[in-house]
């Protein structure tokens, strides 16, 4: 099932999120619901918060590095729970987000990150990342707490992206 996505500004967005305790078969449909979704949206990563659910999961399935950047399922990461162990170094990469559509713009990430989490099935699992997938997991995880890349910016670099953001919401409204 196709869920709806939450954008900016709305609340929802600021909620953060709480542990899973039960890996049932609910869960397992919800992280079902949330690849189709982030599938169809053309997505790379998605938070549970971003479908209005408020619990630390989130999944991430980056493109091949072939030329069409296709999504094999096969390397689908489902990431429920996460805590950052280590980070290592900085990065800066242009990011984009499914709630905040049609906005991307530089942020600064650690560069390597390692971290603990658990599986659908509440297994004990570890992971070191680092390039796409370290900034992919660390955009991720703040949604987990409430917070999106766009708080990140600088002062000058968020003015612009709000006066950006009103123009664009203001034409899509009058269709302009
Ligand atoms: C690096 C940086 C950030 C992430 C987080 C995951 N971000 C996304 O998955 C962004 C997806 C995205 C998809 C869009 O395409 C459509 O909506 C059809 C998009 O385009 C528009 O809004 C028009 C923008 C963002 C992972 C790795
Ligand atoms: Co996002």
């Amino acid at each position: 099932m196709i869920l709806p996505i939450v954008t900016y500004p709305d609340k929802r967005l600021k909620v953060v999120s709480t542990p899973v305790s039960e890996f049932n078969a609910e869960l397992h449909t919800f992280l079902d619901d949330m690849y189709e979704t982030m599938i169809q949206t053309n997505g790379i990563g998605l938070a549970a918060i971003q479908v209005d659910r408020a619990i630390d999961v989130l999944i991430i399935n980056l493109p091949n590095d072939d030329e069409e950047g296709t999504q094999d399922k096969a390397n689908l990461l489902e990431i429920i729970n996460p805590t950052i162990t280590y980070s290592e170094g900085t990065t800066v990469y242009q990011e984009g987000c499914l709630s905040v559509p049609k906005f991307y713009e530089d942020v600064e990430r650690f560069e390597k990150i390692g971290i603990t989490y658990h599986d659908r099935h509440g297994n004990e699992c570890s992971l070191d990342a680092e390039e796409l997938l370290s900034i992919a997991i660390q955009h991720e995880i703040d949604h987990l707490d409430g917070k999106l890349f766009i708080e990140r910016l600088s002062y000058g670099r968020r003015k612009k992206f709000e006066k950006e953001y009103k123009r664009m919401q203001k034409e899509k409204k009058t269709g302009k």
